[in-house]
């Protein structure tokens, strides 16, 4: 319902598609905030919609998720100087999949693979080919400068493919939380994970 207001606001005040349209910012189940300690726990799983994607019919299949999202259609934004601790788990059923902070990227300019040196205050899964099926992994860093990063997938041409999503770094934010960009996120593609 959410969405289809959204749409209908866009045609109604005539903005441009191209336009980002972010919802209200959310804590989902998958974020456990302690403010605290200032410290932020979250949980992502890798290809967390595939067997709901692969069940439905004439929708693509081939798109490769994090907690049910891709190419930016979700951000996760994080207090500064917070301490973060992401535990990794590739829920995939045939793909390996790695986790990596990284700069943002234009889709032009995204190299063909990441680097152990493309990650930003040096976290990312190892190896960088990625953690088999049903592997976990834990990456522990301070979200120490405000800015936007992405945490993308440093597995072969997943960034590449849109095997990424936004993270975002903000000062005198009192909890992190996540924001959906709904004109990014099909109508007929399986809801993200709440
Ligand atoms: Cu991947």
């Amino acid at each position: 319902m959410a969405r289809f207001a959204h749409l209908a606001l866009v045609f109604a005040l005539g903005l441009s598609p191209g336009i980002a349209l972010a919802g209200e910012p959310f804590v989902p189940s998958w974020i456990k905030n302690d403010p605290a300690a200032k410290k932020v726990a979250i949980e992502i799983v890798a290809d967390w919609n595939q067997i709901e994607r692969y069940r439905r019919d004439n929708i693509r299949t081939d798109i490769i998720d994090f907690n049910g999202y891709w190419g930016g259609n979700l951000t996760i934004i994080v207090p500064e100087d917070w301490s973060v601790q992401i535990d990794f788990i590739n829920g995939s059923s045939n793909f390996w999949h790695g986790l990596m902070v990284t700069r943002v990227y234009a889709q032009s300019e995204m190299p063909v693979k990441l680097k152990a040196e493309d990650a930003i205050w040096g976290a990312y899964t190892t190896p960088l080919e990625g953690i088999k099926v049903n592997e976990k992994r834990q990456l522990n860093f301070v979200a120490q400068q405000t800015g936007s990063y992405f945490l993308a997938c440093p597995r072969q041409t997943h960034l590449m493919d849109g095997h990424w999503i936004g993270f975002e770094v903000r000062s005198e934010l009192e909890r992190a939380a996540a924001i959906v960009h709904e004109d990014q996120f099909p109508q007929e593609q399986p809801p993200g994970r709440p």
